[in-house]
């Protein structure tokens, strides 16, 4: 009930004051002319809401940049004369409320920035008001409302709504609603303006709710530990990426998902209270070299306010992936294991010009050699993978057979499976850059079986005619003895 039926307006309205004075006291009997029940809520993201700041008593409201009317007519009268103050006549929250004033038909005006959102949903309500003689006037122009500009000061969007509240009618400002508005992709500057041609546009209590989410991914320089928007990465490292949500309006948001598909264990949806921000973090392991140059984007859906759902927005990061170090290297024998046993031991040989061959850990051939004199062989300069190692054992010499597989120390036994020719698949990497353990025995044919065994150990095998064993000449005619002479 404060300032009941004082309508003055402004310090300067002089003796049209008094005029209104007698016609708000009139006026404010009438029924059907309620301001809005609602005490008014100043705020949100709007500075200075109150207009209460003032760089002189009476003087314009701080952060607002005026427009006059120009040029003024000589024949202006001074409570006409453009300029923009603060006045105690119809504040609806704290002391002052906002005013111009201006030259009849000559357009003044007022505004002051906001946080600028691109996607950002605007509701803004103002007690407003101005007096019925203004109001009255068919070619009255004035208007409260939102601009949104691009960064060459084009404007994208601006909505307003015509002053309509006589405060003659109540001596107050009346509260106006603008529908939501959400601002467009390429705003960068957000103003809320008042504007008017007439005696006077005044506002007071500007409650700006916003809602708003801003998005930064981020990924880790492995060198620094930092964040950005770019990192290189040797391959065979892992990716962590940081996706920061930031709740850059003033009212709470709920469902905000990310979504990433190079990413894995992201979290469910979440919700933000203004000014708070969540970083997530995800990881991409074992980058390969071909990821060089990707740009990742993880995307944020579902993002849902008071004032409505907010559009999605994305945000990327890129790496590059270094080559790995060619210095992994795969050997080293193959062996002639004599006594069978699965083991080299001293003295057993190298097996040469056995054809050997790389295979990736897909199956694909990387390279081929041979075994050298002393049955070794190296495929060196190699990068970091999975591999296998694979023995032509269609074409083994000599009645050779691939020996028992993994008999003991790995250093010293045969790694070769006996059906395919081939190592099992091993991967080099972290800290270790070679398998010099690759190795395959090839044992000869088994000895002849040993001798059936005697049915009778008593009786040796008859002699095999050696010379040694001719017949004793105990076989020779008895008619050799001499002959008994007869007498
Ligand atoms: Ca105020
Ligand atoms: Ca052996
Ligand atoms: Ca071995």
């Amino acid at each position: 009930m404060r300032r009941a039926g004082r309508v003055a307006i402004g310090r300067t309205a002089g003796a049209s004051a008094c005029t209104l004075v007698l016609a708000g006291a009139l006026v404010v009997v009438l029924p059907g002319s309620a301001p809005a029940a609602d005490p008014p809520a100043c705020g949100g993201v709007a500075p200075n809401p109150s207009v209460e700041q003032a760089s002189t008593p009476g003087g314009p409201p701080t952060g607002y940049v005026f427009t006059p009317a120009a040029p003024v007519p000589r024949s202006t009268p001074p409570d006409k004369v453009p300029k923009l103050v603060t006045d105690p006549a119809h504040a609806s929250d704290g002391r002052v409320n906002a005013q111009i004033q201006t030259p009849d038909g000559r357009v003044s005006s007022a505004s002051q920035t906001l946080p600028a959102a691109p996607g950002g949903i605007y509701t803004l309500s103002a007690a407003t008001g101005s007096v019925g003689s203004a109001l009255a006037d068919r070619a009255n122009s004035q208007s409260t409302g939102l601009r949104f500009t691009d960064s060459a000061g084009r404007t994208l969007l601006e909505k307003s709504q015509n002053v309509t509240h006589d405060v003659q009618s109540d001596g107050k400002l009346a509260r106006q609603d603008l529908p939501a508005q959400t601002a467009p992709d390429r705003t960068t500057s957000v103003v809320f303006f008042a504007t008017t041609n007439r005696n006077w546009v005044m506002w007071d209590c500007v409650n700006l709710q916003l809602a708003a989410y801003t998005v930064k991914e981020e990924v880790q320089n492995p060198q620094t530990g930092e964040w950005g928007a770019s990192a290189t990465i040797p391959a065979g490292d892992t990716a962590h990426y940081r996706t920061t949500v930031t709740n850059s309006g003033s009212q709470a948001l709920t469902g905000v998902l990310l979504v990433d598909s190079w990413c894995s264990s992201l979290p469910g949806a979440f919700g933000l209270a203004p000014g708070k921000s969540n970083a997530v973090t995800c990881d991409h392991p074992n980058l390969a070299e071909n990821d060089t140059g990707h740009v990742n984007k993880v995307r944020i859906t579902g993002v849902t306010s008071p004032s409505g759902t907010l559009a999605d927005q994305a945000a990327t990061a890129s790496i590059t992936v270094t080559p790995l170090p060619l210095i992994d290297k795969i050997g080293d024998r193959v062996w002639r294991d004599t006594d069978r046993n699965g083991l080299q031991d001293d003295g057993e040989p190298g097996v040469a010009d056995l054809a050997v061959t790389l295979k990736d850990g897909a199956g694909g051939t990387l390279a081929t050699t041979k075994t050298a004199a002393d049955g070794s062989y190296l495929f060196d300069k190699r990068k970091d993978g999975t591999y296998q190692v694979c023995f032509d054992v269609a074409h083994l010499p000599d009645g050779l057979t691939v020996t028992k597989r993994a008999a003991g120390d790995a250093t010293k036994d045969s790694d070769v499976d006996p059906a395919t020719g081939c190592t099992s698949a091993f991967t080099l990497g972290g800290s270790t850059h070679d398998n010099l353990d690759a190795d395959l025995g090839l044992a000869p044919p088994p000895p002849p079986p040993p001798p059936a065994p005697s049915p009778s150990p008593s009786a040796p095998p008859p002699p095999s005619g050696t010379p040694s064993e001719t017949p004793a000449p105990s076989e020779t005619p008895a008619s050799s003895a001499s002959p008994t002479p007869t007498p």
